[in-house]
């Protein structure tokens, strides 16, 4: 019989760099198919890769039924800032991958799917301050808006379709494989390539914009967890909220002066700006703590020294 694979859609991205070496190492290279539009920089990492467009949805099919994936984790979207600049694209891309992979798994062709939501389903009536799972969710970004109805469509399919999705709102990542792309939270990535190559930065959002973040791997520790739960008791079915650390971009310059101290950082907050201030500053996450044991590693100085420590590598 033909093992059962995995299939990572948006492998070559942010999050995609990291994850799939990952389940390379957790499950086998030889198990793990990495897709993606482009392919991956480092390509000694891609055992496996093929170039699909989730959106083709006869080729994802295929694919799929070739390779006997059973499992697939949906990385592909366009993030905030992008998608305010091309919404109708963004649009299409984020909920029709999305639709396309639900689609698998309610014909019984996959079994299990995990798509990332983000802290973007959260709008400027939100609580700012430890904002809980269930609140007043008026998303202003269009990228919230496909995030929030994403949500929505994953409850719809567990509940009428019992298609098992598994989903995190995710904060803005900051990790050393790779940069960011078209979020608004970038600076936050962006920000540690400048202080290591020149002595100044100039960031898009204002200096005291306070946003929840996260080192990338605890973002990876709680995707493979909450894949790997049981499921009975995974009992929310649109997204987890989930929390590591919350900070400004001068708090993470003042952190980054430990190391650099010559590297000053000037502030011209762009439309990006926006979309920040609708945002929460911090995450109640307790559901995730008691559902599955989530629990974050790294705080603003712990992730700053693996940046620097891996980086400069
Ligand atoms: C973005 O900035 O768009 C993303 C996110 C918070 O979902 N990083």
């Amino acid at each position: 019989m033909k093992k059962n694979k995995i299939l990572v859609i948006g492998s070559s991205g942010q999050i995609g760099t990291d994850l799939c070496l990952s389940l390379e190492r957790i499950y086998g290279a030889e198990n793990i198919i990495c897709s993606d539009l482009n392919p991956p920089k480092e390509k000694n990492h891609r055992k496996n890769f093929i170039k699909l467009d989730v959106l083709d949805n006869e080729m994802l099919t295929k694919k799929v039924k070739e390779e006997n994936i059973s499992e697939i984790y949906l990385l592909a979207a366009s993030l905030s800032a992008l998608a305010e600049k091309n919404v109708l694209i963004s649009w299409e891309l984020n909920m029709n991958s999305l639709i396309n992979v639900l689609e698998l798994a309610r014909k019984k062709i996959i079994k299990k799917i995990f798509w990332p939501s983000s802290i973007a389903v959260f709008g400027p009536d939100s609580p700012k301050l430890n904002t809980p799972q269930n609140t007043t969710l008026n998303p202003s970004s269009i990228y919230g808006i496909t995030k929030l109805a994403g949500e929505k469509l994953c409850q719809y399919y567990y509940d009428k379709f019992d298609v098992d999705v598994r989903s995190l709102r995710l904060p803005g990542l900051i990790g050393w494989r790779s940069l960011a792309g078209g979020g608004t939270t970038d600076y936050a990535v962006e920000i540690f390539y400048h202080a290591l190559k020149n002595n100044d930065y100039t960031c898009f959002l204002s200096k005291e914009t306070i946003l929840p973040m996260m080192y990338m791997d605890d973002a990876i520790e709680a995707i493979l967890k909450i894949m790997t739960t049981k499921k009975e008791n995974i009992k929310i079915r649109t997204s987890y909220n989930i929390s590591a650390v919350s900070f400004t971009p001068k708090e993470l310059e003042k952190q980054i002066k430990i190391y650099f101290p010559n590297f000053n950082v000037k502030f011209k907050p762009d439309y990006r700006q926006k979309i920040a201030d609708s945002w929460p500053d911090s995450i109640d996450d307790q559901e995730a703590k008691v559902d599955w044991g989530w629990k974050a590693k790294f705080n603003l100085e712990k992730l700053t020294s693996e940046m620097f420590k891996n980086l400069s590598n």
